[in-house]
Formats: structure tokens, C-alpha cells, sequence
């Protein structure tokens, strides 16, 4: 399998988030990768004394327009961090150049720990809900369910809020959800799947949070059901992929900022072979 992916993301320069991760994960897995950058950023916008930020938001659409004269087509469709309402709706220009069938996820990276990203306002989550309609797949984390939903952020949540929130995306139209970072046990953590039914995938949870994991997370997973098309086992190899960054991460003090994907690509070559 050797599909074209059209992935639309900021590239933050500094940071291992977005676009710098997206990219080389979907090539390793064997796909060729076309990106769109929707603004270019000096670091990402969490934890740095500052940044620079220069939005794309025009060069998207002019972009999309010159690939629409030259029919360029796409096999499928993944969004990340979209910095503001404009560059989400330059993301939604470019759904006429997928191919029939195109796979479509989104994720709706716009906020964790209950609060939304600096960047955005309610309306930006608007706006997010819109682009979310399109997606095939959705992979939320607790906090952007919230948001999605208007349900109130728990922190301290049980399996029946998990159901709750779940049963609330559905009703929002969401087909395929994947819902990341349930707590509910001392050492596990569990990400919920809805397909046709709900099921979970539990792994161990670290006590320690880094920035860009939701992005290593879901660029490995659209890796993976790119190959498979299956969502457990996607959230599944996504799940360990993270991981196993975290783990490789972990005894660098100095490395706050993002995480070592790049020590677990291999893990995606097999995957290419294919
Ligand atoms: O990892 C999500 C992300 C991506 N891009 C930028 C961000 C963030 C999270 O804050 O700031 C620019």
C-alpha cells in the first residue's frame, strides 16, 4: 500500500509537534506525504518565553487553488493544529482534491488539562466542530471532548463520564471516535474506541506529561490505519508508540519541550514494507 496523504498542520520549528512530527512519521511508514503548512512558528506555543508566528492562512489557498489547476489528488486527509479559524477554514478548501474514498482524520488539537491552547477562543472550537464533521475518524483527548460536547472537564472522571462523553460525540454526529487519556486507575490509562461498539486499550501511565505527545499519537495512528484501516489495533500501535517516545524521553531533563519519536520510527518501517 502506497498512499498520498495530505496533511495540514503549523510547523513549529522548535518544539517536536505538528508538522516536524507528522511528517517523518507518515513517510517512515511508507507514504508519501504532502504537507500544508498553515503557519510557520519559531517553538511551539506551550512553555517557551515566547514565540514568532507567521500565519499561511493566504499561501493556503493559494496553494490549494494551484493544485486543484494541476489535479492533484489525495487518498487521504489528516488535520492537526490549525492556529485560527481562518487556516481552518483554508483546511476545509482542500477536501475537493481527496479522491472519492479518502480517509479523513482529524484531530481536534486545540486544548488539555481542561483548558483550551492560548491560541483559541470558543469560537475557534466552532469552528473545530465543523472541520471534525468531515472526519471518518476523530481522536479527541478528555479536555477537547469536553469542548466538542459542552460537557464540564472532570479531572477525577469514572467510566460512566468516559460513556457519557462518548455517548455525547456520537450524538453530535462523530462516527469513529477515539478518545485519549481516560484515568481511571492508579497506574493505567485507557483510551476509549467507538466504532460499532465501545472497547478500550489500557497501558501504563507515566506520572509525567510532555508536549506533542497527542500529535506523536495521532500521526502514528494514522500511520497505522492507513495500513489496517482497523482502530484498535491502530490505538493500539499508537498507544505503545507514545509510549515508548515518553520512555526515551524520560532521563533528559533537558528535554522538556517535545519527545524522541525519532528512537521508535523503526517501528513503523514494517509497516512500509507492505
Ligand atoms: O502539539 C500541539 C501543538 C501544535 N502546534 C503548536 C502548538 C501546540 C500545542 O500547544 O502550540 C504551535
Amino acid at each position: 500500500m502506497y498512499r498520498k496523504i495530505l496533511t495540514i498542520q503549523d510547523i513549529s520549528c522548535v518544539g517536536q509537534c505538528s508538522l516536524t512530527v507528522a511528517l517523518p512519521i507518515l513517510s517512515a511508514a511508507g507514504n508519501e506525504t504532502v504537507i500544508l503548512p498553515s503557519a510557520l512558528l519559531s517553538t511551539h506555543t506551550m512553555g517557551f518565553n515566547k514565540f514568532t508566528c507567521l500565519d499561511l492562512t493566504n499561501e493556503m489557498e493559494k496553494i490549494i487553488n494551484h493544485w486543484k489547476e494541476e489535479n492533484v489528488k489525495f487518498d487521504a486527509f489528516y488535520t492537526g493544529y490549525l492556529g485560527n479559524d481562518g487556516q481552518v477554514e483554508a483546511a476545509l478548501k482542500a477536501v475537493p482534491l481527496l479522491k472519492e474514498n479518502a480517509i479523513k482524520i482529524i484531530d481536534p488539537a486545540m486544548a488539555d488539562f481542561g483548558v483550551l491552547y492560548p491560541a483559541f477562543d470558543l469560537d475557534y472550537v466552532e469552528k473545530i466542530k465543523k472541520i471534525c464533521e468531515i472526519g471518518e475518524v476523530i481522536l479527541p483527548n478528555i479536555t477537547e471532548a469536553c469542548f466538542l460536547t459542552g460537557l464540564k472537564y472532570q479531572e477525577k472522571h469514572d467510566e460512566k463520564y468516559i460513556l457519557n462523553l462518548l455517548y455525547s460525540l456520537r450524538n453530535l454526529g462523530y462516527k469513529k471516535i477515539v478518545l485519549k487519556g481516560a484515568n481511571l486507575s492508579k497506574d493505567k490509562i485507557r483510551i476509549y474506541i467507538y466504532d460499532k461498539e465501545i472497547s478500550y486499550y489500557e497501558h501504563e501511565k507515566i506520572d509525567k506529561s510532555f508536549h506533542g505527545t497527542g500529535d506523536v499519537f495521532a500521526s502514528s495512528f494514522v500511520a497505522k490505519y492507513l495500513e489496517t484501516e482497523d482502530l484498535y489495533l491502530s490505538t493500539k500501535f499508537a498507544g505503545d508508540f507514545t509510549l515508548k517516545a515518553i520512555k526515551e524521553t524520560l532521563d533528559d531533563p533537558e528535554h522538556w519541550y517535545g519527545v524522541k519519536f525519532e528512537k521508535c520510527l523503526n517501528l513503523l518501517t514494517e509497516g512500509a514494507k507492505k
